[in-house]
């Protein structure tokens, strides 16, 4: 073997919350392993994040890792909602408390991966023009994680300074007297608009569809907060784990439909009130599968909408309609709606006047230019699958990952695709991920994954691989369960519609964290039903659950 040449049990892309706790999970269990990050320090998607006003939109308890009870009683969240700089504090204090920043190698991207079938290995290439010879691969990249460009001609001629929120510069970003322009209003541009508002000469925001934005309701922690929510934080960890949204939030199962005008208007006054994520959803049970239910919802929140933005015109183009409330993710902001009554905010409606081209000097809509000295894109990302497939990852008969998906994602259990045996997705396509508690879901794939190359060398095994017709079972039961709900009504990243060319297909899976939790476990302890597990050199196979 060359100097250029090394050999691990795993390889593990990314130093996020699941790359993070993937090394720590995996080196723990005696394995050797290699994780390759493209920035230069910790902490995945709020490395990348750093954009004005940037913060997770689940309360600090339940987005943060639950193995470690003492990590747990030592760090002190300081907000509800934690910003994305103190979100990469913690994660560099777990790197440092757990020792993982010695498995890591910063500033390297994962270029191609190549499984070598003579010998159950993949053999992994890196930007550093090295290659990796693994057992496993555990791309741990992220579900958002590719940002997705604007689709106009002459993006690239516009001369002032121009910024993804995803990919935000580790300089200094000045604001002060300058024209800016927010493309995008999902989460990133909600939170960047209100934090710009005022702190510019003027702010142009173009909107191509309003949402609906929730009062975060975002507060400092006191040290009595913190010590209430420790006294019963093992409790509300081991709820979350069972619950449909992998948080411990009761949710009803009474309708909306049978519920009297006051009562339902005491409990949405109640939710916007004492808001979180949820708190809609949480109300009736049938918000997210019944259109007349979920309008009720909608309804409220326009009905708040008109009572803050004072121009009724404006107010007017910010009413959310063409989706069902809850389908594309809500975004939490307290002070979004009001930015709309400063007289240095101006909307542009895209619908209504849509960008033809981008000049040197800003973007030209129906109406004529608007001149900008910076252009923000909060136009999302290439969610699920992207940056997947973003790598060069080639299966068994040199197959390429993108082929197989060409038509859309498949996986079994989210956790395997058939034809590339050892490569783990982590809370990707065909997982419940980002429609449940994120530190939640990775936490769990996580442990999946452990036990099961754990099983695998106590047994003996060197290679696994999902059964496709369990695949194609699997990804039809998430095509099934979303036919029950209202998801398919939104032009969502769930749902791969915000990314031109991208087969439209529902990739999360609806059915809850904790049935889906029950259901990994159940095909672990049935010898990993609708895998199949062989030894090379034997030449044994062993196929669980084949009919
Ligand atoms: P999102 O939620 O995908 O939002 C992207 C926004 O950008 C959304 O309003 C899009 O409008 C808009 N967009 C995308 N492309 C364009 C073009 N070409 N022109 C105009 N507007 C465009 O991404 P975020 O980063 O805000 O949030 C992602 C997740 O991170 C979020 O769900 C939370 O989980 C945290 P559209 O709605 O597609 O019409």
């Amino acid at each position: 073997m060359d100097r250029n040449t090394s050999t691990v049990d795993a390889v593990i892309v990314g130093a996020g919350f699941a790359g993070l706790y993937a090394i720590k999970k995996l080196r723990d269990a005696g394995f050797r392993i290699q994780a390759f990050e493209q920035g230069d320090g910790i902490g995945g998607t709020w490395y990348w994040n750093q954009y004005p006003g940037a913060r997770v939109d689940l309360e600090c308890w339940d987005y943060s890792y639950s193995f470690s009870p003492e990590l747990q009683d030592e760090w002190d969240w300081s907000e509800r909602y934690p910003t994305a700089q103190e979100l990469m504090k913690y994660l560099e204090h777990v790197a440092d408390r757990f020792k993982l920043r010695e498995h890591i190698q910063f500033n390297t991207r994962v270029d191609t991966a190549e499984f070598d079938e003579t010998r159950n290995l993949w053999r992994i290439r890196t930007s550093d023009g090295k290659t990796t010879l693994a057992r496993f691969f555990v791309p741990a990249s992220g579900v958002l994680s590719v940002p997705k460009p604007p689709e106009y001609p002459g993006v690239d001629t516009f001369k002032g300074e121009a910024y993804h929120t995803g990919r935000w510069p580790k300089t200094e970003v000045k604001f002060e007297g300058k024209r800016i322009g927010v493309i995008g209003t999902g989460s990133s541009g909600v939170q960047t608009i209100q934090a710009l508002a005022g702190k510019c000469k003027h702010l142009t925001v173009f909107q191509r569809t309003a949402v609906f934005v929730v009062p975060a309701k975002n507060h400092a922690l006191t040290k009595a907060m913190r010590d209430r929510v420790r006294l019963g934080y093992a409790e509300r960890r081991e709820i979350s784990r069972i619950t449909r949204f992998g948080i411990a939030a009761p949710m009803s199962v009474e309708s909306a439909l049978e519920a009297t005008p006051e009562e339902m208007a005491m409990k949405y006054e109640n939710a916007w009130t004492n808001s979180q994520l949820l708190g809609f959803r949480q109300c009736y049970g049938d918000i997210l599968s019944d259109d007349k239910a979920n309008e009720t919802v909608a309804d409220f929140i326009r009905g708040k909408i008109r009572s803050i933005v004072k121009k009724p015109e404006v107010a007017q183009k910010l009413l959310p309609y063409g989706f069902p409330f809850g389908t594309k993710r809500p975004c939490l902001g307290d002070t979004y709606y009001s930015v709309y009554n400063r007289d240095d905010v101006t909307l542009v409606d895209l619908k209504a006047t849509p960008i033809e081209k981008f000049v040197p000097e800003g973007i030209v809509t129906s109406e004529g230019l608007i001149e900008l000295d910076m252009i923000i894109y909060a136009t999302g990302y290439d969610a699920l699958s992207g940056a997947l497939t973003r790598i060069d990852v080639r299966g068994v008969g040199g197959r390429k990952l993108t082929d197989k998906w060409a038509d859309g994602a498949k996986t079994y259990l989210g956790l395997l695709t058939a034809g590339f045996p050892n490569l783990f997705t982590v809370t990707g396509p065909g997982s419940p991920g980002p429609l449940a508690n994120m530190s939640m879901s990775i936490e769990q794939h996580i442990d999946w994954i452990t036990n099961c190359m754990t099983y695998m060398r106590d047994k003996g095994y060197d290679r696994i691989d999902a059964q496709p017709e369990f695949e194609e079972s699997w990804m039809q039961g998430v095509q099934d369960i979303v036919k029950r709900t209202l998801y398919l009504k939104a032009n969502s990243w769930y749902l791969g519609a915000n990314v031109p060319g991208k087969p439209k297909v529902f990739l999360p899976y609806l059915g809850g964290h904790g049935t889906y939790r029950k259901k990994c476990e159940s095909v672990a302890q049935a010898g990993y039903e609708g895998f199949t597990l062989s030894k090379s050199t034997s030449n044994t196979q062993e196929t669980a659950g084949a009919t």
